[in-house]
């Protein structure tokens, strides 16, 4: 019995004893996890949340095997109290917010702030991020390299991640206009997409133009504007504005994003269709508290959207019929027009035109897609085209249209226009096939690839040479007698000998950006472009204050040509506050204003067409330019006489800086030749006599 009894309390005991050591081990352990861990920064870097993985992710990359040693309490730009760390290993800095940590570099130290240069190392680990991070993050994934803006309180979240970032370059200008425009000017320059941001409310209506501006020209644009919160859409609350309900006449596709989830795969969608079949500017509108939120980003590589499907190839039998129409015609003619560019086919195209041996046609738009030395070459169409080129498109029995959309400033009087043609007609955008005339060869494609199966058909082929001598001969002879031309004096500087003299200046050197009116109309005359991308305009819209801002997003995408923008003294004061932009970010574009002290444009309708009642054209009244532009930093020259030009424009080129060169132009100078509104292509005015 006594035996018995001392078994069971050793066994007891023994029980106990294990016991004791599992609760002591218990309590260790929990003593460890709450008082040890979290003095590790690796793991106080994320808070409550206990994902292993992701701990062990961020000690990775840290190397921290041991908890980091000196912590300093600071401030963030002297606004947010933050804490920092510093590694004992790499003795680099970084601190840790709420949702990523930072590597830093320090320059000094002052009153317990750090003062610091811009983070150049980041890194977030966790699955779960924040919106306006993921925003940032999806484009520097697109390959952004510099985006225009102006912030504002719905959009604060966003810009306090573009503060952080080092992906890409973030210009501010003085205007959302303006921000547009520069996105604009940047993605024309550079066959890129554009990426502009604003707030909501004004900052958002004041970017109408820019998207309307865009969406007319198809330029590839991704415009993100901030919405007040979801929860108070629709209350009118303070700065809110039904953006997508304003944007979507002027857009190619917009955006409201209502949840973190659906934002991957809208920004993908956004730049995607930016991009593809034709090209234009896209809206996408985010909630302050969706760009607040924190959700899982995990950016789409790919993208099948099943009712957007662009066909860039081309049908091959259409394509084969257009071929031997070319060869059957007597008078072809080439009309080519923006799409050429937009779609990189200046070589296709000219390959095709030489081979062919066939004259083309240019729009505004399609300024520089031949040289302007090329023999074949007419010049530009439309209702301040060459005579040539206009009776071309008058007296042809076969266009062979690239990239057009048949503008009434092209076609004058739709009823009479190329009435003895047929038209081949190839454009990414079915919708503008047959929109406007009859076309017997539709072929919906990308003119790059459409272009070169006609030309794997015609080299083939036998030359086509001399076979249109006597209509090549007939155009000749029109250019010869009524060319480009105007009356040069010696007492006013003419308009278009400054255009003539920038381009002896500069040729292809500078790109050349313009705002709206006549000296956009001499400037497509009479500079000497020769290669596409080189002349940036407004063309569909035909935007005043367009010119400027857009110069600048040039520059930005092209810095190694000089930046000229050839203005109006109207159009210039539409956006004349980015030259504090220009300035500030030091994009050194010049400004050439033809200064004729009148709305010239307007003025030249209301001379032809009003019997000369000035009605709020004259522009008598004027700021001193070159004040104006040293005022905010630039440099300005102001020029009287013809030998003051080429001095003043190399000087400017010299500084460096942001200049404007106003230039006294004879003020009563008309845009000719002329095909007024709605009449037919073949009546020009050609001179105007009082
Ligand atoms: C925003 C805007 N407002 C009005 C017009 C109408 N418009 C077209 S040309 C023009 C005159 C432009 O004057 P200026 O910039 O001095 O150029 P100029 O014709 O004298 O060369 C006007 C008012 C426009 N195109 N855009
Ligand atoms: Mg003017």
């Amino acid at each position: 019995m006594y035996f018995c009894r001392k078994k069971v309390s050793r066994y007891i005991l023994k029980r106990l004893g294990y016991g004791l050591l599992v609760m002591f081990g218990v309590i260790t352990l929990v003593f460890f996890l709450f008082t040890v861990l979290p003095s590790d920064p690796a793991r106080m870097m994320l808070g409550q949340r206990t994902d292993l993985e992701t701990e062990s992710a961020i000690r990775k990359e840290l190397g921290l095997e041991l908890p980091i040693g000196i912590q300093y309490l600071g401030y963030l730009n002297d606004l947010s109290p933050i804490s920092w760390y510093k590694t004992k290993d790499t003795g680099s800095f970084f601190y840790l917010n709420s949702n990523n940590y930072q590597f830093v570099k320090i320059i000094s130290f002052s009153n317990s702030t750090l003062v610091l240069k811009k983070p150049y190392l980041r890194r977030s680990f966790q699955s779960k991020r924040l919106v306006s991070e993921m925003i940032v993050e999806a484009l520097h994934k697109e390959g952004v390299k510099v985006v225009f803006g102006y912030p504002g309180g719905a959009i604060m979240n966003v810009y306090d991640e573009i503060y952080k970032q080092n992906y890409f370059r973030h210009i501010l200008t003085r205007h959302e206009q303006a921000a547009v425009h520069a996105a604009d000017g940047y993605a024309r320059a550079s066959g890129d997409v554009g990426v502009a941001f604003v707030t909501s409310g004004p900052g958002f209506t004041n970017a109408v133009t820019g998207l309307a501006t865009a969406y007319m020209d198809s330029i590839p644009l991704v415009l993100i504007s901030a919405q007040v919160p979801i929860t108070m859409i629709g209350t009118d609350a303070f700065q809110e504005i039904d953006a997508v309900g304003i944007s979507r006449p002027c857009v190619k596709h917009n955006y409201l994003v209502r949840t973190v989830d659906e934002l991957p795969r809208i920004l993908k969608e956004a730049f995607y269709i930016a991009r593809s079949g034709r090209p234009g500017p896209v809206h996408v509108d985010i909630p302050k508290d969706v760009t607040a939120a924190i959700g899982k980003f995990t950016y789409p590589n790919d993208i099948t959207m099943q009712t957007y499907k662009p066909n860039y190839k081309g049908n091959t039998r259409q394509i084969k019929k257009a071929v031997e129409a070319i060869y059957e015609a007597k008078r072809p003619i080439f009309y080519i027009g923006g799409g050429v560019i937009n779609s990189n086919a200046a070589e296709e195209v000219r390959e095709l035109i030489k081979l062919l041996d066939i004259p083309v046609v240019e729009t505004l738009m399609a300024r520089g897609v031949m040289p302007n030395n090329n023999k074949l070459l007419l010049g530009m169409v439309g209702m301040h085209g060459n005579y040539a080129s206009n009776m071309a498109m008058s007296e042809t029995d076969l266009m062979i249209s690239l990239g057009v959309r048949f503008d009434d400033r092209v076609t004058g009087k739709l009823s009479e226009f190329a009435k003895h043609s047929k038209i081949i007609h190839v454009d990414i955008d079915p919708s503008s096939i047959g929109k406007l005339v009859d076309v017997a060869f539709p072929i919906v494609g990308d003119i790059k690839n459409v272009v070169s199966s006609m030309l794997e058909i015609v080299k083939e082929k036998q030359n086509n040479n001399k076979k249109h001598k006597d209509w090549r001969d007939l155009l000749s002879k029109y250019k010869e007698i009524h060319p480009l031309s105007y009356n040069d004096s010696e007492k006013v500087i003419k308009p278009q000998w400054v255009i003539e003299q920038i381009g002896k200046i500069l040729k292809d050197e500078a790109t050349i950006t313009t705002d709206v009116g006549q000296h956009q109309m001499w400037t497509a005359q009479f500079y000497p472009f020769s290669y596409p991308r080189q002349f940036i305009t407004s063309g569909g819209l035909g935007t005043m204050g367009f010119g400027f801002p857009a110069a600048i997003g040039v520059k930005c995408a092209v810095p190694e040509k000089i930046s000229i923008n050839v203005t109006g003294d109207g159009s210039i004061l539409m956006n004349i506050q980015e030259l504090m932009t220009a300035v500030e970010s030091n994009i050194p574009v010049i400004n050439i204003i033809l200064n004729n002290n009148f709305l010239g444009m307007v003025r030249q309708w209301q001379t032809f067409f009003y019997d000369k009642r000035y009605s709020s054209t004259d522009l008598s009244a004027q700021p001193d330019f070159v004040k104006l532009a040293e005022a905010f930093g630039g440099v300005g020259y102001k020029v009287t006489t013809k030998k003051e030009f080429d001095k003043a424009l190399k000087d400017a080129i010299k500084s460096n800086k942001v200049a404007m060169i106003e230039v006294s132009v004879d003020r009563l100078e008309n845009v000719l030749p002329m095909v007024p509104t709605g009449g037919t292509l073949y009546n020009m005015m050609l001179e105007y006599k009082e």
